[in-house]
């Protein structure tokens, strides 16, 4: 944002921010909630093409529906607000049709893995050429804090009074087991990590899924006795745990155990064809392993054919 001098106070602090050509000013202000984790998330992603040495008109982004779907219309590149469920489809179109474009899905849990959750595992199976940006505030913030996909079980939500029954997805086993070439977890805490895997999303060849853990105060917070957007953050901080070799099967995250780590992480990074049907190269079905990471993915494989 421009800071203009003013006769009260002459000094000019700063003229222009480095930002400020990738959002969209005339958006603001925002909509989001006072310590909501959406507006740290769409800086990283931001700093993120800044760093991409990509023209902005190479980048797409594409949002669904939701608080987490708003994303897409501040920032200044070619961006879609679609309808709830089909950002990924829509950037699919996008990113088939014009290959030389870098397109970055950002929407929400429930956008994404709950009216969504189809379009998501077929577009990873098929290591399309997307960075998909999963803001995970574990319920439906936008309309008032309904149980979703993610909420922690236990949890209470405007559906679950009295906790959530149902088990939640474990985001990044399911995103390597459908196929993912890139699978990350951070929370809005981890700026800089965040930043730097949604940079790898961007220049990797195929399906990139990033789930970013954020506060939601007002929809999941306040029924959970979290307190602030600060006093999630405080837990991350406490509970986070880095390990890139992590055995994805067991990183769910166990919200009623404030002992148990969150396993946050870059977990996946794997080499394989990207989906390009009007190439008509047929996809090959063997993924070539980051040698450092073979360990956690041989567990992981192992732990899908034995079906657990
Ligand atoms: C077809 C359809 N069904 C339901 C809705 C209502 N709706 C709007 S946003 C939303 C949930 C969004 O949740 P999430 O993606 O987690 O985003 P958040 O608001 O939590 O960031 C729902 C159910 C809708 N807009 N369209
Ligand atoms: S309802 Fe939750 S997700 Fe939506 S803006 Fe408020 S804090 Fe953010
Ligand atoms: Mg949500």
């Amino acid at each position: 944002m421009t800071t203009a001098a003013s006769a009260s106070n002459p000094t000019r602090i700063v003229e222009t921010h480095p930002i400020d050509k990738v959002l969209r000013a005339d958006r603001f202000p925002h909509i989001l909630c006072p310590a909501c984790g959406i507006g740290s998330i769409i800086h990283c992603y931001v700093q993120a093409i800044i760093e991409s040495g990509i023209p902005l008109n190479q980048h797409v982004c594409v949002s669904g529906i939701g608080c987490s779907g708003r994303a897409a219309g501040y920032i200044n590149v070619d961006s879609y607000h679609t309808t709830h469920g089909r950002a990924v489809p829509f950037a699919l179109g996008i990113a088939v049709y014009r290959p030389d474009l870098h397109v970055t899905v950002i929407s929400g849990d429930g956008d994404l893995t709950s009216i969504g959750g189809n379009h998501l595992i077929h577009a990873a199976r098929r290591n399309v050429n997307l960075t998909v940006i999963c803001i995970n505030n574990f319920n439906y913030g936008m309309t008032g804090g309904q149980a979703g996909p993610t909420t922690p079980l236990s949890a209470k939500s405007s559906t679950t009074p009295f906790g959530s029954w149902e088990r939640p997805f474990n985001l990044p086993h399911l995103a390597h087991a459908v196929g993912a070439s890139f699978v990350a977890r951070w929370t809005v805490l981890h700026i800089r990590q965040l930043k730097e895997a949604v940079l790898r999303g961007i220049h990797k060849e195929g399906f990139a899924f990033i789930e970013v853990l954020s506060p939601c105060p007002t929809g999941f917070g306040r029924p959970n006795d979290i307190g602030d957007g600060l006093e999630e953050m405080r837990r991350y901080r406490r509970r986070c745990h880095v390990d890139d070799n992590a055995y994805l099967p067991e990183i769910d995250i166990d919200l009623t155990n404030d002992e148990s780590p969150i396993v946050v992480g870059n977990f996946v990074d794997v080499d394989r064809p990207p989906f390009h049907p009007a190439l008509g190269e047929p996809a090959s079905t063997t993924a070539k392993p980051d040698p450092d990471r073979a360990d956690a993915r041989t567990q992981s494989r192992e732990s899908i054919s034995n079906g657990r």
